[in-house]
């Protein structure tokens, strides 16, 4: 290729710098940054709470190419696969994102005008409120957590007869390792006997797809004999002395501080003046030792179990929360849908604000 003579990249440069003249006079600015839709790369799915697609048709996208994926990889490991061929799934990826980029095929207005009365249901009055919205967003992570749900059945289920026994299922490496590397250190009891038995609702030994649901996902059931067995795991990886409680010094080394740190996250006030931690610290303890005995037992551990692993619908609420502070014009609480096509990119950007990435305690994710 000939090398551009002088004249010729000024010319590029004058030109560039007019368009980007011409941008900056386009009354849509703030729109610009984020103006491409994205879809989220195939296993992004698994595990990436601050962007749940808002618009189901977007998830069903981004989970069937999920799947084609993860069908290629599985029976490449597996080895009776059916020979690889990664650029067409590539290719139609790239298609999906066209697609909902090309305004006459996607219509981010028209979808939105079509999404409202959907959300805007508790009750029906012409706006959608921080409740309603959490709902919806909810709906949509669980929808993709059942999804994956549904697939990992697939792997653990080896006679595929829609349950899963205990014999039958296989800890992923991470819990092995935590497990095995001795045996005397059962300080782990994830993908235990236990774990698997409080699963199970009806306790017929096998775990069927929702107790396997929430098997994985023990903050988000609704199994109180799950919550209990979180609770008894909170104590165990942290009872230094074995003696099934947890003492003021075994709380402050090992959990406190993941409790605070929560704290601090739903009222930033809270944590600010504390420059020394023993005083809240101490607090919450007593404030959790109802029988004042100098020990928390797991049923005290109850109260803040969410706080130590957050639910779908802490999630939820986080996403809402980010949506309302950039779309709400009016700051009123709630979105009307001339907000929402307004702020289509909002609602339809992948791109979300870093602030969102906490790292939370929680094993699954
Ligand atoms: C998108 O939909 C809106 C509302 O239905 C309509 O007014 C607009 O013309 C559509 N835009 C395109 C490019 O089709
Ligand atoms: C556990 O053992 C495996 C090999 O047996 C080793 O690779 C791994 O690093 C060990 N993990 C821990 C936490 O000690
Ligand atoms: C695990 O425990 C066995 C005895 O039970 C001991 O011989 C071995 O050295 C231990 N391994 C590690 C990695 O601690
Ligand atoms: C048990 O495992 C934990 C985490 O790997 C480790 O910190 C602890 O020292 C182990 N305890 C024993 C007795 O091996
Ligand atoms: C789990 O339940 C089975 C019966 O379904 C029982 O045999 C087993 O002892 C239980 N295990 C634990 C650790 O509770
Ligand atoms: C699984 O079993 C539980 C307990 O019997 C039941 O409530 C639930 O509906 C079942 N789920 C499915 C998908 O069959
Ligand atoms: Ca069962």
């Amino acid at each position: 290729m000939a090398k551009p003579s002088v004249p010729v990249v000024a010319a590029y440069v004058t030109l560039s710098v007019f368009f980007l003249f011409l941008l900056s006079l386009s009354p849509r600015r703030s729109d610009l940054t984020n103006r491409r839709l994205k879809l989220r790369p195939a296993g992004a799915a698994r595990g990436d709470h601050s962007r749940v697609p808002f618009d189901p048709l977007i998830s069903d996208i981004e989970l069937h190419r999920d799947d084609l994926e993860w069908e290629r990889s599985h029976f490449l490991s597996t080895g009776d696969a059916p020979p690889a061929e990664p650029l067409p799934e590539w290719k139609d990826f790239m298609d999906a994102e066209d697609y909902i980029n090309d305004e006459d095929r996607f219509n981010v207005t028209y979808r939105i005008s079509v999404l409202f009365p959907k959300i805007d249901v508790a009750p029906t009055d012409g706006f959608v409120t921080r409740e309603e919205l959490t709902e919806w967003n909810l709906k949509q992570e669980e929808k993709e957590v059942m999804h994956n749900t549904r697939r990992d059945m697939n792997i653990f289920d080896k006679n595929h007869d829609g349950f899963i026994s205990f014999q039958e299922y296989e800890p992923p490496s991470w819990v092995r390792e935590l497990n095995d590397n001795n045996s005397t250190n059962d300080t782990f009891g994830w993908w235990k006997e236990e774990h698997f038995n409080a699963s199970d609702i009806d306790e017929n030994g096998l775990l069927n797809l929702t107790e396997f649901n929430d098997f994985l996902h023990p903050a988000d059931s609704n199994n109180p004999k799950l919550i209990e067995w979180l609770c008894r795991e909170e104590i165990r990886e942290r009872d230094k002395d074995k003696d099934g409680k947890l003492s003021y010094q075994e709380y402050l080394t090992g959990l406190f501080r993941l409790i605070r740190n929560y704290d601090e996250f739903y009222s930033p006030t809270h944590g600010a003046a504390d420059t020394s931690s023993e005083i809240p610290a101490k607090k919450l303890f007593t404030h959790l030792d109802l029988d004042n005995d100098g020990f928390l037992t797991a049923a005290e551990l109850k109260p803040v179990i969410h706080d130590l692993h957050p639910s779908e619908r802490f999630f939820a609420k986080q996403q809402t929360d980010y949506v309302l502070s950039q779309a709400d014009t009016d700051k009123d609480g709630r979105l009307s849908l001339k907000e929402m096509i307004d702020n289509p990119y909002v609602f339809y950007s992948a791109i979300f604000s870093e602030e969102n990435d906490y790292i939370y305690h929680d094993e699954f994710r």
